[in-house]
């Protein structure tokens, strides 16, 4: 006989099974303020699509990358070009920039190569390719050692300087930058885990955008980085997946320092949300203003800015896992959804056929080009 009386411990309860967020779904292919323009022509297996002028004719190319190959193609379906890619690794395309460099007729593109999400095979180098006659020349820029070949991020800035972070290991992403003529060897601008988007500041400092903090699970951040040295965190919240510094004319301002797709959370089915945010400067402060929260989504993956209408002002356009919308900041942020798509891949924007509206390139589900629906 027990001498204890203390009432018994309730049993454990069961936690009711919560359904899944329908966030965490991955919508069908539907398009909503947008037409759609096939490009039968393109390779199957395409992972990379974007589009430059890489004759020097004055019109766009389209880039198509698959794992090892290279094609370059006309507006209209004709195949220009054809390459491999890195002979080693079997490398999968994972980002693609161009750039026309200084006193040269045509764009360059800089790929950068990595693990096959399929194979899971594939080491990192970076590369720029340039384009004579039928021939693409193809130039190592970087291989890196790494024990994990996952591309976190490519971009390039008006003068051709690249910003390249990769993965060297579990979780430590590196950043490097390659200023033009890209001949000598890259200097390291950061070395953190988790970092998820870098960008161009102004006056030649990096803004990082981290998934995490230093602890795992923890909350990311974004700061800036002036010369190796870290700024106190921006005002931010949760994990930065996306970031977009926006283009300024020359000797005007912006009020806008950054756009951030922020809120993620390593609960991404239930806590995390899709917000794009704005960076401001307010008497010498930084704020958060929360300008949209898409809810079909939990989180946005890539933010770009282009002339959508043709009104000579930009838009930004952002891609959620499910959803890519488009903002005019003289609309107060209204969101017109242009598409229900899934997929994580960095947002294209260029007037392919020159009628002074940018389209949208999609490499998923198919390469296809996306326009604006017009009136909008
Ligand atoms: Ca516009
Ligand atoms: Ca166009």
């Amino acid at each position: 006989m027990s001498l204890d009386h203390s009432p018994p411990l309730p049993r454990p309860q069961k936690r009711p099974r919560q359904a899944p967020s329908p966030m965490v779904k991955p919508h069908c292919f539907q398009l909503v303020n947008a037409q759609k323009r096939l490009l039968p022509f393109a390779p199957r297996n395409t992972l990379c699509f974007t589009a430059g002028d890489f004759t020097g004719d004055k019109k766009l190319e389209l880039l198509f990358l698959t794992p090892g190959e290279i094609y370059v193609y006309s507006n209209e379906g004709t195949l220009i070009a054809q390459a491999k890619g890195p002979v080693q690794g079997n490398a999968a395309p994972l980002r693609v920039v161009t750039h026309r460099e200084r006193g040269r007729p045509h764009e360059s593109f800089f790929v950068a190569w990595g693990r096959h999400t399929i194979a899971r095979q594939g080491t990192i180098s970076l590369w720029r390719y340039t384009l004579t006659g039928k021939k693409i020349k193809a130039t190592n820029l970087y291989s890196p050692k790494s024990k994990r070949h996952d591309v976190q991020d490519l971009r390039v800035d008006s003068a051709g300087t690249l910003l390249f972070a990769f993965f060297t290991s579990k979780y430590e992403v590196e950043v490097r930058r390659f200023p033009p003529p890209y001949n000598s060897a890259p200097t390291l601008v950061q070395r953190a885990n988790m970092i998820s988007q870098v960008a161009f500041y102004k006056a030649g400092s990096t803004l990082i955008g981290r998934i995490y903090g230093d602890t795992p699970g923890s909350d990311g951040e974004l700061y800036r980085l002036t010369k190796g040295v870290k700024s106190p965190p921006f005002p931010t919240q949760g994990g930065v997946r996306a970031l977009l510094t926006p283009r300024v004319k020359a000797g005007s301002t912006n009020p806008i320092l950054a756009y951030v797709g922020d809120g993620w959370n390593k609960n991404y089915g239930k806590k995390a949300r899709a917000y794009l945010a704005a960076i401001t400067s307010k008497g010498g402060k930084l704020q958060r203003r929360l300008l949209d929260t898409l809810p079909m989504d939990f989180a946005l993956f890539s933010l770009a800015q282009g002339d959508l209408d043709g009104d000579k002002k930009l838009e930004i356009v952002g891609k959620g896992n499910n959803t890519l919308a488009m903002w005019r900041p003289n609309e107060k942020y209204k969101r017109h959804v242009l598409a229900y798509l899934s997929g994580y891949d960095p947002i294209v924007l260029r007037d392919v056929d020159g009628d002074g509206r940018d389209e949208i390139l999609l490499s998923k589900p198919s390469p296809m080009l996306l326009s604006l629906r017009t009136p909008q």
